[in-house]
């Protein structure tokens, strides 16, 4: 009775995945993060993998826990379907709004029904205290993709998880019979090959975490970055069983580099404050679009590229000086030989002297 209750309720609120599971810890889960953080692959992702010993044992942090409600909330064809279009950026379509409002709205409704009959509830989704993929594939509302992602019938990858834990002895499902089977579609379709094997992403590799990291943009990694702004969704649109969600997707324009680039911290902010940013701060943002510019290579862009030569911000010197070189003009060339006259900062000299050989190399030309 309540647990049909529950599920009507998460139905009701748009959910596409209902499942309840134990609150047992999840069998190997907290040696394999161990053992990813050590080998490097976990890059230095705090989040889960600052506790994997809590993040794999949901009784650590609720001792009385004795099931968990998992739920999938798909997210499109809402979110819609970010075109390429010459001088705009991409945002993942789970960021290019607050996605997770009404999956949490669903999550409340489960947890009210619960407290009403009297029983402990309590939320998490994208937490550091829970790993969701492990609750939803363990509970039978998704299988686990070779891409990472759990898959939910109907819905493929669109979906953002979380679960309700609670003490309510609730009956449990099992895991579901379906996988990728031959399938490998999103292995080639990762721009910088960060699939590895079943489910294990080389996190370092994986874009949609180097957009969000702080510090300098690998190089290698640069002209893989594309359009993008925040986030990658090339798993995700390679994978036959999300393509027909994906194709009832309206476009959306993406923002345009040259505003991003014009734009200050306060507005920023007021955009994208919902993106995940180290410290909230917008340089990340600017650091994304300008190598963004050195990819799209609009004639327009090169000028404020320029601009940024001048930063007071060093990062940005940095990124500046590669998407100059990128250009492979001479208005460019000269303004790096200007640069490199005023520059007093290492890391930003050794990024102009590479931009200046690789203009010289001809790589940078058009
Ligand atoms: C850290 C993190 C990232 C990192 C690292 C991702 C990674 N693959 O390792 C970065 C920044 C790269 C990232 C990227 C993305 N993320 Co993210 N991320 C998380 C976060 C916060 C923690 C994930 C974690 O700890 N993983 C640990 C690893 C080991 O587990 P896992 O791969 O997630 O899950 C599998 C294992 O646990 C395994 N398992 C279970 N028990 C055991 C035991 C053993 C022995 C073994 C071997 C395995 C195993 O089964 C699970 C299912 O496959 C979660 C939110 C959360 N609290 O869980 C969101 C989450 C995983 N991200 C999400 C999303 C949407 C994304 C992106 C699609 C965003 C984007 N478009 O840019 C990309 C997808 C990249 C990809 N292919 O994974 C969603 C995924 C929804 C879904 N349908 O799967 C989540 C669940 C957020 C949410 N609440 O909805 N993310
Ligand atoms: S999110 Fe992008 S970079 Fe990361 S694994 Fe998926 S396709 Fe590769
Ligand atoms: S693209 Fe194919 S192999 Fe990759 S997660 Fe989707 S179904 Fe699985």
């Amino acid at each position: 009775m309540l647990h049909n209750d529950l599920r009507d309720i998460a139905v009701d609120h748009g959910c596409i995945g209902f499942g309840v599971t134990t609150a047992e810890p999840f069998a190997g889960l907290e040696e394999e993060m161990v053992e990813r953080k050590s080998s490097g692959l976990a890059a230095n992702l705090a989040f889960t993998y600052r506790d994997p010993s809590v993040a794999s044992d949901v009784r650590r942090t609720y001792p009385w826990a004795e099931r968990l409600v998992a739920l999938a909330f798909p997210y499109l064809p809402d979110a819609g379907r970010s075109e390429r279009e010459a001088g705009t950026l991409r945002i993942a379509r789970f960021a290019d709004g607050d996605r997770y409002e009404g999956l949490r709205t669903a999550l409340g409704a489960v947890a009210a029904r619960l407290s009403g009959a009297g029983h402990r509830a309590e939320i998490l989704s994208d937490d550091t205290r829970l790993v969701d993929r492990a609750v939803a594939v363990r509970a039978g509302v998704a299988w686990a993709g070779k891409s990472a992602m759990a898959l939910v019938p109907g819905a493929g990858p669109w979906v953002l998880l979380g679960s309700v834990v609670t003490d309510a002895a609730l009956d449990v499902g099992g895991p579901m019979r379906r996988s990728c089977g031959t399938c490998v579609a999103c292995i080639p379709a990762c721009p910088t090959g960060a699939i590895l094997d079943d489910g294990v992403i080389d996190v370092p590799r994986c874009l949609a975490y180097v957009l969000q990291a702080p510090g300098v943009i690998p190089i290698d990694l640069r002209e893989a970055v594309g359009d993008r702004l925040y986030g990658c969704d090339d798993c995700l649109t390679s994978c036959p069983p999300g393509h027909h969600v994906l194709e009832s997707a309206l476009p959306v324009p993406g923002p345009r580099i040259i505003d991003v680039l014009g734009s200050t911290d306060r507005e920023l902010l007021g955009r994208y404050g919902h993106f995940y940013l180290p410290g909230r701060r917008p340089r990340f943002l600017r650091r994304n679009a300008l190598v963004a510019a050195g990819n799209d290579r609009s004639a327009h862009l090169e000028s404020v590229v320029i601009g940024y030569a001048g930063h007071p911000d060093w990062l940005l010197r940095a990124h500046a000086a590669w998407a100059i070189g990128r250009f492979g003009t001479g208005v460019g060339l000269r303004a790096l030989e200007r640069a490199i006259e005023e520059e007093r900062d290492g890391r930003v000299r050794a990024e102009i002297h590479r931009a200046k050989e690789r203009w010289t190399a001809g790589a940078g030309l058009r």
